[in-house]
């Protein structure tokens, strides 16, 4: 059949830029945060608090698209701005998560060197300048998205409201409605500090269009929740399970980090 990407050894990150020639270019993501080398440029991000609005009716619906779990939303009355975006308003377009095989790895971006268990990310798109989500992912200035690393510890109150929805997407393609409220504000941390550079979506095509903007402090989730996310299936309802690579299950859906290079990492708060 046609030439998918997703995350095993054949047609995995290293081979992306065979379809993708952007996955090559120099302000991909994700990237190794130094913490060190993080500029706290306090009057530039700090004059313009970020803020965000959420409403939790806005998450519409829960998918498998065979490489994660999303909730899509309508947008409706979401929010996204200050900070980095400085007066722009961004939509709430999406949001997804990324996670191992083991609590050890999972994450995309990595701090020190450190992984985490997993990232959830909240992608937006920037309403001010662009009139569709396609369109906007292809300006340098199309994209935000809030990054979130988890940790195992305790249950996460909100996450369990998607983890006991997937066992009904528990394949590819499938896709249900989501009719109890997930606020998608309640996945994020307590403290609003954070780093921010510009980057790339972490899967192909790799656009250059992302303001990443990832909180210092994450969330923890339990190990059985994640483990709910583990047994998602790569394959559609049906079809033969393709064994040959973890039984057709959905880990370490994460792309390795990428150089910073000459890009700027600010940050603000602690
Ligand atoms: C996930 O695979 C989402 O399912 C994708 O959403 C998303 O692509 C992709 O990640 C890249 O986003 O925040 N990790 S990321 O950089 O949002 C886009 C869809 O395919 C375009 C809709
Ligand atoms: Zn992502």
């Amino acid at each position: 059949g046609f030439w998918e990407w997703d995350y095993s050894s054949r047609n995995g990150p290293s081979t992306w830029v065979e379809k993708f020639p952007m996955a090559a270019g120099s302000r991909q993501s994700p990237v190794n945060i130094e913490t060190d080398r993080a500029e706290s440029d306090h009057e530039a991000l700090s004059s313009k608090p970020l803020r965000w609005k959420y409403p939790a009716t806005a998450s519409r619906k829960l998918l498998n698209p065979g490489y994660c779990w999303r909730v899509d939303t309508d947008g409706e009355g979401t929010l996204l701005s200050g900070g980095p975006l400085m007066d722009d308003i961004y939509k709430l377009e999406q949001y997804h998560c990324h996670w191992g095989c083991s609590d050890s790895r999972g994450s995309e971006h990595t701090v020190d060197g450190q992984a985490f268990a997993g990232e959830l990310h909240l992608v937006h798109w920037n309403t001010t300048k662009y009139k569709t989500f396609a369109e906007a992912a292809k300006a340098p200035d199309g994209l935000a998205v809030l990054g979130v690393f988890l940790k195992v510890g305790k249950p996460h109150d909100e996450m369990d409201k998607i983890a006991r929805l997937l066992p009904y997407v528990s394949h590819k393609e499938d896709c249900i409605e989501i009719n109890e409220p997930i606020d998608p504000s309640k996945l994020l941390p307590d403290d609003n500090g954070y780093w921010t550079y510009l980057g790339s979506l972490t899967t192909p095509p790799c656009n250059e269009s992302v303001t990443w903007i990832l909180f210092k402090r994450y969330i923890e989730v339990s190990h059985h929740q994640l483990n709910i996310f583990r047994n998602l299936r790569k394959f559609p309802r049906g079809e033969e399970c393709p064994c040959h690579e973890n039984h057709g299950v959905v880990i370490n859906n994460f792309r390795p980090p990428l150089p910073l290079g000459n890009r700027v990492l600010r940050e603000c708060g602690s």
